[in-house]
């Protein structure tokens, strides 16, 4: 590695190593508050109800974090030397930044594999890798957002394509509610005036239009469990209200989440599709995103563009 090696934090959530881990990890996402017995109960049983209680979302993280290195090195070979940091698990985006530092890295961008902005989301990733960062005298610039990236936008858009042709011939296309979500957060957000909602619209409104849709609409999921009023509606009233209105057939679009994990295989695959079957409902759900190719050129030109910004 040379000394002009630019490290790239790429950034994600987190999940559990084992069952065992289930704790102490609900426990980190709850800033050290330790969840009741019939929290951590519920959190374990949505856990074991996936595939059998194993955690996708690691594998996913290290072949996003693969495949962003696979495109950078393509682009720019020898240039960029990616490193994962995590926000709830192993290895921490601190632990990330000291293997950079560790690694002799002097400069780095830091990227969150999430695409809308939030202060209460990317930015406390950003904060944290900031934090370490300046304590590791490592420079860093952040990608805050990449939820209108063409790329992006066109690997959705014909997810949405493909999640339509689910139906059957002889359901038109209009008569298909698209449903587009994204992980809900505390109401309080909005006096923060925080771009969260109108870049998840905007995210939205691009790729219905790419996908030639205009039975669409936003709708918030996977709520937290705490006293404060979280943004909604979340998905399963909303499921109910267009059943109330007549639709029949609803595409779920997980626009907020990169990849499939406990929030979309629970959340969407089990709790939505059994509201919607008491409902009378057919449920699909779009393919996450993964590894695509095009996820994968957009977080590399985001990289790319935040680095040559200076
Ligand atoms: O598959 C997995 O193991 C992890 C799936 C997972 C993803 C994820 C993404 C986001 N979250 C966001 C915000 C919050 C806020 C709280 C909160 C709580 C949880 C809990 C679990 C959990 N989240 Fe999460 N989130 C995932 C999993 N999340 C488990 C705890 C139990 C529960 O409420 O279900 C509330 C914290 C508190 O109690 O104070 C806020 C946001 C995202 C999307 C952006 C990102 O990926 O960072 C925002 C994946």
């Amino acid at each position: 590695m040379s000394d002009a090696t630019i490290g790239v934090l790429v950034m994600s959530y987190g999940t559990p190593a084992s069952l065992d881990d289930i704790e102490s990890y609900y426990t980190h996402i709850r800033r050290g508050h330790p969840p009741t017995p019939e929290m951590l109960a519920d959190l374990k049983g949505r856990y074991e109800a996936i595939v059998g209680g194993v955690f996708p979302l690691r594998e996913n993280t290290d072949a996003q974090v693969a495949g962003l290195q696979a495109v950078l090195e393509h682009t720019a070979p020898g240039r960029y030397r990616c490193y994962q940091g995590l926000k709830h698990a192993q290895p921490y985006i601190e632990d990330g930044v000291a293997a950079m530092a560790a690694d002799g890295i002097k400069e780095a961008v830091g990227i969150v594999l999430a695409p809308h902005y939030s202060s209460m989301s990317v930015g406390s990733y950003i904060k944290r890798a900031s934090e370490a960062a300046a304590g590791q005298g490592v420079k860093m610039r952040f990608v805050e957002e990449y939820h209108l990236h063409p790329k992006l936008i066109a690997a959705l858009t014909s997810r949405v394509e493909a999640g339509l042709a689910k139906f059957a011939p002889e359901t038109p296309a209009s008569a298909v509610k698209v449903l587009f979500s994204a992980h809900s957060l505390p109401e309080r957000i909005l006096e923060m005036k925080d771009p969260y909602p109108q870049q998840l619209l905007a995210s939205s409104a691009a790729i219905a239009e790419g996908a030639g849709v205009t039975n669409w609409q936003f709708t918030w999921q996977s709520a937290g469990r705490t006293r404060e009023p979280w943004l909604g509606p979340d998905i399963l009233d909303t499921l109910q209200e267009v059943r109330t209105q007549g639709t029949a057939h609803v595409l779920i679009a997980p626009i907020g989440f990169v990849s499939d994990h406990l929030e979309v295989l629970y959340d969407i695959d089990i709790e939505a599709k059994d509201v919607a079957a008491k409902l009378d409902m057919q449920l699909e759900r779009i393919e996450m995103l993964n590894t695509d190719p095009l996820y994968m050129e957009t977080l590399a030109e985001s990289v790319l563009s935040a680095q040559e910004k200076g």
